[in-house]
């Protein structure tokens, strides 16, 4: 580890890059001991550079063995070499770079660039894990040719896989296997991938609309081949709905996904080879959760859809990373949309922008969705830059509308295919495609933090007006204490007693109406706006932000009886939805100053009364019905404190305490449709029948947490399950709503039933992290010393620990300070063996102003980890940012 403290890279200190590379070869020799890469760099200087600047090749963690010139061998004061890089001087205008390096991946703890999972070999080179197979530019806008050897042990590793087409395989005369590989499209090195191992495949084709036949293949250990349908399906889903809707062709005739246990993230789109973690990837009635189907389509599509937001076109620098990662989102989450339920879908990610996005954003870590400086880019791979990211080309999508939309974006493709770009480039064709002016608009990019829209009404019965009266702000974020104000696209609809009402603005002529003039979108771009409608004959309720049409925080003073309205009767889904959540946190409001003032709880008979009408109301889809009877989380409703003030057991008490009253007042409605959702069906992880059961959990969940005499059906339905959806949401009853007696002996029989099963129990292992009773933290660390528990593989950190930290409040902010104790142990630990994972883990704890009593205990807690000794830059950059 290094002495000094690690530097910040500045996004205003970008230089391109002083040479090409336009060919790559590599050579791998994979052997048990260690691997030995050969390279072969056909550099060119680039025209741009007067003098001659020398060439410096980054790489970590790497032996020299040999470095040669046109195939002169350099002596070694020729060159330099330090941890970081190898720099050579006087290098000719154009020359061929011969490196041979020795490298050990069995040693690679850190899951960035080539390591061993198991047995088998593979790589992850974003953002810059290439550095660690061999010295080169590794930076995205250096893109290149590569063709790639493998040479190994054909019993070992049967499986020889790299980027593009096979071009050779044959037997050397000492037994070994080598393959030849070669890719057509120039590519940045974060994009290069290699898997060598024992695996098996499951192949099915997709036949472009071109009429190109693709291979389609999923690598995947032998045990796991009946996991794979539902990727593949996902996968032609994907390919056929970006040519549908995007007009993107796949353009290779192989694509490969090769599925690894230990993965730092969920997967990696390294062209024509993508890598994935199992769990985003494999799936089977027992070991994965119906919202488990459904992330697996929505990251195959995402990597898919990388071919050509991230592949094709790529980022300029790592500063640029949302141009691949944001559109790529937004691309995944409307396929998603449009395959399943679209209000759902847009429930799902609006309650992950607003729990976790917007603490990002009101934290010390907080970023633009193009940052400026950052001292280690893995810490990058944020909410922020991803869905926030994501929103921000929604909101381009909404103020040009979907036409001009896809003319912005084939024209992005066709101008910049191959190329190395910047979110600057993507806004401009956006722009140039629909002649929209996004001036302002740009400052989504720059500037950090969530804005506050506050709106204020007023109506005035004999001029038939009604006036929205829209302000803007946005808090400080570290480095930018003031903001400029940002284009909102507010849409919008106004509720009368018979529906929603006509919209026409001050100004516009009568006869100015669309085929749909109820519904429109306000654009807002200045710190104070008013918006006057005319002819409104009844006072309205506004129904605001429709489909959470910006990344913002709405401040309107709705009455609970507006929100019932809302509730019940707006066109919007999201609306609906939206409401029901705001008057549930209404009443948990209450509920906190009743039990802070010692007095019993008194839930609002108001919504009683609207949870009741959801669950009379048959023609609503079951999973809204879930989604709108389920309450705010204890994380979103401490988001929604100010600094200083969340309390940890009074929201969990309190929100228990609300979840308890509506499942004693609705019991016979809430009895009634779990029996009538019951099905003898077998399981099918797909659209309504995951409704159904989100539903029927629900109701079970709402039943055992009033009174535990319901806790005998879930035992009955944990019986009778097929599958881990109905198995987990029972077991959980148990857990949370039982005593030590219901739940030990069903948790050691799922274990016992499960256990060679690593994704079903890494379920187990969260669901032990995250039980309310006293023993939990006692429990965690026991279950660190499980044979089920690995601090080497990322998802079983994820799956105990991350689950304690950070789904677990009450008892991770135990006013004793030992989660925050636990927490540190395990990220001092990991620190040393994947830093990456180390700091992602730690996230909760910087999170130390928002609560009230605990951010001294969380301070001390980051600061003896600032004072470690051998910090990785990726811990050091999360503590000291969080303590200044
Ligand atoms: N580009 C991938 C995410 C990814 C990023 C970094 C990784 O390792 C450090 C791995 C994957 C995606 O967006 O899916
Ligand atoms: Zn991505």
């Amino acid at each position: 580890m290094r002495e000094a403290n690690p530097g910040t890279i500045y996004l205003k200190d970008y230089s391109a890059p002083a040479f090409l590379i336009n060919r790559t070869e590599l050579h791998f020799e994979l052997g048990e001991e260690h691997t030995i890469v050969h390279s072969r760099l056909h550099l060119l200087r680039s025209p741009e550079h007067a003098g001659e600047p020398p060439l410096v090749l980054q790489g970590q963690e790497l032996e020299l063995l040999e470095v040669a010139i046109d195939r002169d061998v350099l002596v070694e004061d020729a060159y330099s070499v330090d941890e970081d890089t190898l720099v050579i001087d006087k290098l000719p205008e154009q020359c061929v770079l011969s490196v041979k390096t020795r490298i050990r991946p069995q040693d690679n703890s850190s899951l960035e660039g080539l390591y061993k999972s198991h047995t088998m070999f593979c790589t992850q080179c974003e953002a810059e894990g290439f550095r660690k197979i061999t010295y080169y530019l590794d930076r995205p806008d250096v893109m290149s040719v590569f063709t790639v050897t493998i040479t190994a042990d054909p019993v070992r590793y049967p499986v020889l896989l790299s980027n593009g087409n096979l071009l050779e395989d044959r037997t050397l005369d000492d037994g070994r296997r080598q393959v030849l590989w070669h890719d057509p499209f120039p590519k940045p090195c974060y994009l290069f991938a290699l898997v060598a191992g024992d695996l098996e495949c499951v192949e099915d084709q997709f036949t472009t609309a071109s009429g190109r036949e693709v291979c389609l293949r999923l690598y995947v250990e032998a045990k796991d081949l009946g996991k794979c349908e539902h990727a593949m399906g996902s996968l032609q889903r994907s390919m056929r709905w970006d040519e549908e809707v995007y007009g993107r062709m796949y353009d290779l005739d192989i694509f490969n996904i090769v599925a690894v246990d230990d993965f730092n993230m969920g997967a990696m789109e390294n062209k024509s080879l993508n890598i994935f973690n199992t769990s985003c990837v494999l799936c089977d009635p027992n070991i994965t959760t119906d919202r488990g189907y459904q992330r697996v389509e929505a990251i195959v599509a995402h990597e898919y859809f990388h071919n050509w937001s991230g592949n094709r076109v790529t980022c300029r620098d790592w500063f640029q990373l949302s141009l691949k990662e944001g559109f790529t989102v937004f691309r995944d989450a409307e396929f998603s949309a449009d395959v399943g339920s679209r209000t759902v879908k847009r429930v799902e990610d609006v309650t992950l922008l607003r729990t976790a996005q917007f603490a990002e954003d009101a934290g010390p870590m907080a970023h633009p969705v193009r940052p400026e400086a950052y001292i280690e880019i893995n810490n990058f791979y944020t909410l922020t830059v991803y869905e926030k990211g994501a929103e921000v080309v929604r909101m381009i999508h909404t103020l040009l509308g979907a036409e001009d939309f896809r003319r912005g974006s084939d024209l992005y493709f066709q101008r910049h295919d191959g190329q190395a770009v910047t979110c600057e480039d993507f806004v401009r064709a956006m722009e140039d495609a629909s002649g929209v002016d996004l001036g302002q608009f740009r400052r989504w990019y720059s500037q950090a933090g969530t804005p506050l829209l506050r709106v204020r009404d007023s109506y005035d019965e004999d001029a038939q007006t009604y006036v929205l009266e829209v302000s803007q702000s946005c808090p400080p974020t570290p480095g930018q204490p003031g903001k400029q104000p940002f284009v909102i696209p507010l849409a919008m609809g106004l509720l009368g007693d018979a529906g929603n009402l006509p919209l026409r603005l001050a100004g516009e002529e009568p006869d100015a109406e669309t085929a749909d003039n109820t519904h429109r979108v306000l654009v807002v771009d200045q710190a104070q706006q008013r918006f006057e409608f005319v002819g409104v004959g009844e006072r309205p309720v506004p129904s605001l932000l429709r489909g959470f049409s910006a990344p913002v925080r709405l401040d309107y003073p709705f009455s609970r009886v507006a929100l019932c309205q809302l509730m019940s009767r707006d066109d919007d889904g999201f609306v609906r939805w939206d409401s029901a959540q705001a008057l549930a946190t209404q009443v948990i409001g209450d509920v906190q100053a009743q039990l802070a003032a010692g007095e019993a709880p008194q839930v609002d008979a108001l919504l009683l009364e609207a949870c009741a009408s959801l669950l009379e109301d048959e023609s609503l889809e079951h999973a809204m019905v879930a989604e709108m009877l389920t309450l705010p989380g204890e994380n979103y409703l401490a988001e929604l404190c100010e600094e200083g003030v969340a309390d940890v057991d009074l929201i969990h008490a309190a929100r228990a305490a609300v979840q308890a009253a509506l499942g004693v007042g609705c019991r016979e409605l809430l009895l009634r449709r779990y029996q009538a959702l019951s099905s003898a069906r077998p399981y099918v992880a797909e659209g309504d029948e995951i409704g159904r059961r989100a539903l029927r959990n629900l109701c079970l969940d709402y039943l055992a947490c009033a009174d535990a005499a319901h806790l005998d059906m879930a035992r009955a339905q944990y019986q009778a399950a097929d599958n881990l959806t109905e198995r987990l949401a029972a077991l959980r009853c148990l857990a949370c709503y039982g005593g030590e007696g219901d739940w030990a002996a069903p948790l050691q029989a799922f274990y016992e039933d499960w256990q060679d099963e690593t994704l079903a129990i890494n379920h187990w292992l969260t669901l032990q992290a995250t039980m309310p009773d006293a023993g939990v933290l006692d429990r965690v660390r026991t279950l660190m010393a499980h044979p089920a528990f690995d601090l080497r593989n990322p998802n079983k950190v994820r799956a105990l620990v991350g689950a304690f930290a950070g789904q677990n409040p009450v008892h991770f902010h135990r006013e004793d300070g030992a989660g925050y104790a636990l927490l540190g142990e395990v990220v001092e630990k990991l620190n040393a063996s994947n830093p990456q994972i180390a700091a992602r883990l730690l996230t909760p704890l910087t999170r130390w102003r928002r609560y009230r009593g605990r951010g001294e205990a969380m301070c001390a807690e980051l600061e003896r980890l600032a004072a470690l000794p051998g910090l990785s830059p990726d811990v050091y950059e999360l503590v000291s940012k969080s303590l200044s």
